[in-house]
């Protein structure tokens, strides 16, 4: 029995992971910053909340972290914690960097200063790929970064080899492409899609509007990831690991997936900011492009390339796009069902 350290454990990845690390005999450590609401709803929702200790943890703040790692002493320490909207990224730049880079140094430094061996995750992303120079992306291509949250991640993952090569210190980093599931945030396009499509299907909610509708991603099923992300840590050696699936699809065909769940048959009629979708059925508009919704740069291509995790730690993913857009669409569906529009 391990004793674990999750910083970032109200969010999508936090909750999943901590239901394996709970289902494996783990004694979890959830850490989390104040808010002024309960932040804990994904935790009750997957039935394990009962189940975390929970403490305060803000990562800017060196001492704050250091007392923590000081307090509890945990093995296996996992930073999922990020501002981990993209978008936002380019209005919150400083803040973006403080929590994703300097979040990181004083983890890292924390180990540092007390001489501790524990075994750290970093939650490293495929943003770094950016304007990608190579396809697929693997371990070896160069990262080439697109917003102020890409360049964090970037500095974090570099600072983590560097203390890895160092300190000796065991410091793995996941670069994980985009992986979804019920429980993702409402700002990201998937749930966007599939939590506002169920309210045009139950609530006569307005079109939904969207950026680039050909922005093409490698989407995975969330709780498959946070498992590779515990399999990383049990490796025999700190390494960089890429956990995709190797597949891609644009938003349009996600928007397509999840729609056809719902019961509409969408056609898409004219180009770029024109671009609107229809149901054939009833001719309703059920989503249009909004150039408000477009980035100042964006990440148009990614699709990974996981052969180094498939060899290392046997990774094979199950649940690909069409299934996760089928899953979050029928789980949206019954919150709307509910009366639950979730935003
Ligand atoms: P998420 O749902 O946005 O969760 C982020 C977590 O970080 C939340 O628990 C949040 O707490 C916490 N946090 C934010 N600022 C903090 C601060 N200053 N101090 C302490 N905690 C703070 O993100 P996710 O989708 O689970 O992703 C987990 C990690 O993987 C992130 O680092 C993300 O950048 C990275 N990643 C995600 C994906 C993906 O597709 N999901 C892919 C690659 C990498 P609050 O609840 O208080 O906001
Ligand atoms: O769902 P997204 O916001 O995810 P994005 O930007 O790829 O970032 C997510 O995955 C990363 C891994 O690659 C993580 F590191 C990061 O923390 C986060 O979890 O946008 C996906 C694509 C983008 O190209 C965006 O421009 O969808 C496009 N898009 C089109 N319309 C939209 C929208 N994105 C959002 N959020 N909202 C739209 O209306």
């Amino acid at each position: 029995m391990a004793r674990v350290l999750i910083i970032g454990v109200t969010g999508q990845d936090g909750a999943f992971l901590a239901r394996a690390l709970v289902g494996r005999g783990d004694e979890v450590y959830g850490a989390m910053r104040r808010g002024s609401t309960s932040k804990t709803g994904r935790l009750k929702e997957l039935g394990i909340r009962d189940k975390v200790n929970f403490c305060s943890l803000e990562v800017t703040e060196f001492a704050n972290v250091q007392a923590v790692l000081d307090e509890i002493r945990p093995d296996l320490i996992f930073n999922l914690s990020a501002q981990s909207f993209v978008g936002d990224s380019f209005k919150f730049p400083h803040y973006t960097s403080g929590v994703n880079y300097i979040g990181v140094l004083n983890i890292l430094e924390a180990l540092r200063v007390l001489k501790m061996d524990a075994r750290l995750y970093q939650a490293s992303t495929s943003e770094m790929y950016g304007d990608v120079l190579e396809k697929p992306q693997s371990e070896k291509t160069p990262f080439n970064p697109l917003s102020p949250y890409a360049v964090s991640k970037l500095a974090a993952h570099s600072l983590v080899v560097n203390y890895r090569h160092a300190y000796g210190m065991f410091a793995t980093s996941g670069i994980l492409f985009n992986h979804e599931s019920e429980l993702r945030g409402y700002e990201f396009v998937t749930r966007k899609i599939t939590s506002w499509l169920a309210r045009i299907k139950l609530q006569d909610a307005e079109a939904v509007p969207l950026g680039n509708l050909s922005s093409v991603r490698d989407w995975g099923y969330a709780p498959e990831y946070t498992d590779m992300m515990v399999r990383m840590l049990d490796h025999d050696k700190p390494d960089d690991f890429v956990i995709s699936t190797n597949t891609e699809h644009t938003v349009r065909e996600f928007l397509f997936m999840a729609a056809q769940e719902m019961g509409f048959d969408l056609v898409s009629e004219g180009e770029g900011v024109d671009e609107k979708c229809f149901d054939r059925k009833t001719g309703k508009l059920i989503a249009y492009v909004d150039p408000r919704y477009f980035r100042a740069s964006d990440v148009v291509y990614l699709r990974g390339d996981n052969s180094k995790a498939q060899e290392q730690l046997g990774w094979k993913p199950e649940v690909l796009a069409p299934e996760i857009a089928r899953r979050m669409a029928i789980y949206d569906l019954k919150k709307a069902a509910a009366g639950n529009p979730g935003l």
